[in-house]
């Protein structure tokens, strides 16, 4: 298996061009809402619940005390736009399943954000998720959907939602916002899978 880093060195998935730098919501591109949300790290909370074991609700001072790890991943928008090697750091996904404990039947997850935005991943596709609240070193802008967004390596970027706040584990598939308006559930850039 050819590994992230392997293929960003060489080449950009099919029909993506390279851009500079992540687009700013709200500032070079419209959001599904016309406000950007803002951060209130004093009322902030992650909420982890569904069918898990050990449901959680997180504050911002109990979120950065989980281990925290960088990663070197490119960002590609079913757009056409990409922007390599973004270093993101944050909390691998795994660690917050491994506290909240899903139950067998509880494999696909629906993740829930501030702007009212939605998505889904299986576990599986999880497997290499952060989540994120630096960028290249530093906190992430408001803009760019700090304090805390998902990032998945080798999915479209509509499946990296930003603004979460709750993570909810399902015993089904529920489509999120884009994927019920026609585009790829799986999304593989790689594979040019940008439509259902
Ligand atoms: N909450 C939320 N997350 C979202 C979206 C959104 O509208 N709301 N748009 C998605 C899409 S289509 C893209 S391209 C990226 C944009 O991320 P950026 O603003 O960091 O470039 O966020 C993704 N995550
Ligand atoms: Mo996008």
């Amino acid at each position: 298996m050819v590994s992230q880093n392997e293929k960003s060195s060489t080449r950009l998935p099919p029909g993506q061009r390279e851009t500079k730098a992540l687009l700013r919501w709200g500032v070079d591109h419209p959001g599904i809402t016309r406000s950007i949300p803002r951060r209130n790290l004093s009322t902030w909370k992650m909420v982890v619940d569904g069918l898990v074991e050990n449901p959680l609700t997180l504050p911002w001072n109990d979120f950065l005390k989980l281990p925290f790890t960088e990663a070197t991943i490119d960002f590609h928008c079913v757009e056409g736009w990409s922007v390599r090697n973004c270093l993101w750091g944050g909390v691998q996904f795994r660690i917050l399943a491994d506290l909240a404990k899903p139950k067998s039947e509880g494999k696909f997850v629906f993740f829930e954000s501030e702007d009212g935005y939605t998505t889904s991943l299986t576990l599986e596709e999880l497997d290499k998720a952060m989540l994120a609240y630096k960028l290249n070193g530093k906190d992430i802008d408001d803009e760019l959907g700090g304090p805390m967004r998902l990032i998945v390596p080798d999915k479209y970027a509509y499946k990296s939602p930003m603004w979460v706040r709750r993570i909810t584990f399902r015993d089904k598939k529920d489509l999120g916002y884009w994927e019920r308006k026609g585009y790829s559930d799986t999304a593989d850039p790689w594979k040019n899978d940008r439509y259902r």
